[in-house]
């Protein structure tokens, strides 16, 4: 079995073709984000990324943030977020908690309470129900600070939300008035 290092590294290039640039190694997603477990296997190996069944298994299933999903018949995978091509999800509309969480870098602020939250590249915004997770999407971009979101007043005035498979919050965009900057962390 492979080794924690070898297992993430195959974990951020699965992120990279099943969200962003299926293209690098030949693939196409379909239109709900789903490529064949098989072709994906193939892809892989010509192009020089090792990989077999067991292995992307355990990639998958070991995952910290269930990045990946495969389809009930096992046949197909794909990426349950994070998305920057163009793909619909099939997520139904849920009701989301009163407050949910946005971790950013503290040089986005200004921006944000500008403009409101925007998807950026991705497909939409991206939200956490915990601090603890929002603290951890936020440091990737530097010095961290973190966002309440009034999802629940966003609700009641008709913002749609969305659950991914592997819990995170996803809504189209998040106006100024529906955000406060948490003082402390
Ligand atoms: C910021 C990861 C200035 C926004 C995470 C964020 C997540 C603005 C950055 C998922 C802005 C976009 C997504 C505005 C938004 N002005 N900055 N008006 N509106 N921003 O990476 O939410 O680990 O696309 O605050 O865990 O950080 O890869 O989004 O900082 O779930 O599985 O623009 O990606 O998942 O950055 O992360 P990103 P994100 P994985």
């Amino acid at each position: 079995m492979i080794d924690e290092k070898q297992t993430t590294k195959l974990s951020k290039f699965l992120s990279l073709v099943l969200r962003h640039q299926p293209q690098t190694i030949r693939i196409e997603l379909d239109e709900s984000g789903w490529v064949s477990v098989e072709k994906l296997i193939t892809a892989m190996n010509i192009h020089g990324h090792k990989i077999d069944l067991e292995t992307l298994q355990h990639v998958v299933e070991t995952n910290n943030k269930k990045r990946f999903a495969f389809s009930d018949d096992m046949k197909k995978i794909r990426a349950n977020q994070g998305h920057s091509v163009k793909v619909n999800l099939e997520l139904e509309p849920v009701e989301p908690p009163n407050t949910l969480y946005h971790g950013t870098a503290t040089r986005f602020i200004e921006g944000i309470f500008k403009d409101g939250l925007k998807k950026q590249n991705r497909h939409n915004v991206h939200l956490s129900k915990d601090l603890e997770t929002a603290s951890k999407v936020g440091v990737r971009h530097g010095k961290l600070s973190i966002l309440e979101v009034f999802s629940g007043d966003m609700h009641k005035d008709g913002y749609q939300f969305f659950v991914s498979e592997n819990g995170v919050w996803l809504t189209e965009e998040v106006p100024v008035k529906y955000l406060m900057k948490r003082e402390e962390i």
